[in-house]
């Protein structure tokens, strides 16, 4: 009876999802898709070795590069389509409320980041927000309180040059079955300034950081029919974010 309830939940929720479509600096927003890598239509990667989890399922490039400085604080904008809400009173924007789960922030060094290649860099992470195992909440549950607004600041003492910065959403709502997962993200062509002149040497590769059956990645959230993971400690997927030197 409980497995048939999850189960139709579940397929209800299929076509829910979301794209991260736009950035702002220090709260200035850039535009729609300016500066951005995303996806044309809001669907997941759920395989874990897709080339398509480094920048997303391959949708509109922008040429343009934003520049930024260490230290900013950059928002990433999600919306249920491109443009927001895909209808008045959308429930399902930015993101349905039933897709819990952890978002996490990487930025990889890149020679051009308007050309260059998504596949085969190194990336590391600079912020993460996982469960709040006191209040229940998500990364994602914080994401949509700001009206699909989630932030990260860039390193103070990054080395200056080009970035790809990538934002990942991971909905863990139907992730207790292999591949349920669903990983959204988008990456944003950054050009930093400023800054000082540390460059990280503890990297991953994406595809790569992640397997399949990860601890964080084949889970079953739900405990007592609350998708809170009994308010136990969630491992986000992937390594912690980097510091800065002392
Ligand atoms: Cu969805």
């Amino acid at each position: 009876m409980k497995l048939t309830l999850i189960a139709s939940l579940a397929a209800a929720l299929a076509e829910c999802h979301s794209i991260f479509q736009k950035l702002s600096v220090n709260g200035a927003e850039q535009g729609q898709l300016v500066g951005l890598r995303a996806p044309s239509q809001p669907n997941p990667v759920t395989n874990v070795n897709d080339q398509q989890l480094a920048c997303g399922i391959s949708g509109t490039r922008s040429n343009q590069v934003i520049n930024v400085k260490a230290g900013d604080k950059i928002g990433a904008w999600w919306g249920h389509v491109i443009g927001g809400q895909q209808w008045p009173n959308d429930p399902d924007h930015p993101i349905a409320s039933s897709h819990k789960g952890p978002i996490s922030t990487y930025m990889a060094r890149v020679d051009n980041a308007a050309t260059v290649s998504p596949t085969g860099l190194k990336w590391f992470k600079i912020h993460e927000d996982g469960l709040n195992t006191q209040t229940g909440k998500w990364g994602v549950d914080n994401m949509i309180a700001a009206k699909g607004w989630s932030y990260a600041t860039i390193p103070q003492c990054l080395a200056p040059g080009q970035y790809l910065f990538r934002q990942e959403l991971l909905a863990l709502h139907s992730a207790y079955s292999n591949m349920g997962a669903q990983f959204y993200q988008s990456c944003a062509q950054l050009n930093v300034s400023g800054g000082g002149s540390y460059v990280p040497t503890e990297t991953v590769s994406i595809p790569g950081a992640y397997k399949q059956n990860d601890p964080g990645i084949l889970i079953q959230i739900w405990v007592a029919s609350v998708p809170d993971n009994g308010r136990k400690a969630y491992p986000i997927p992937g390594p912690r974010p980097m510091t800065c030197p002392a």
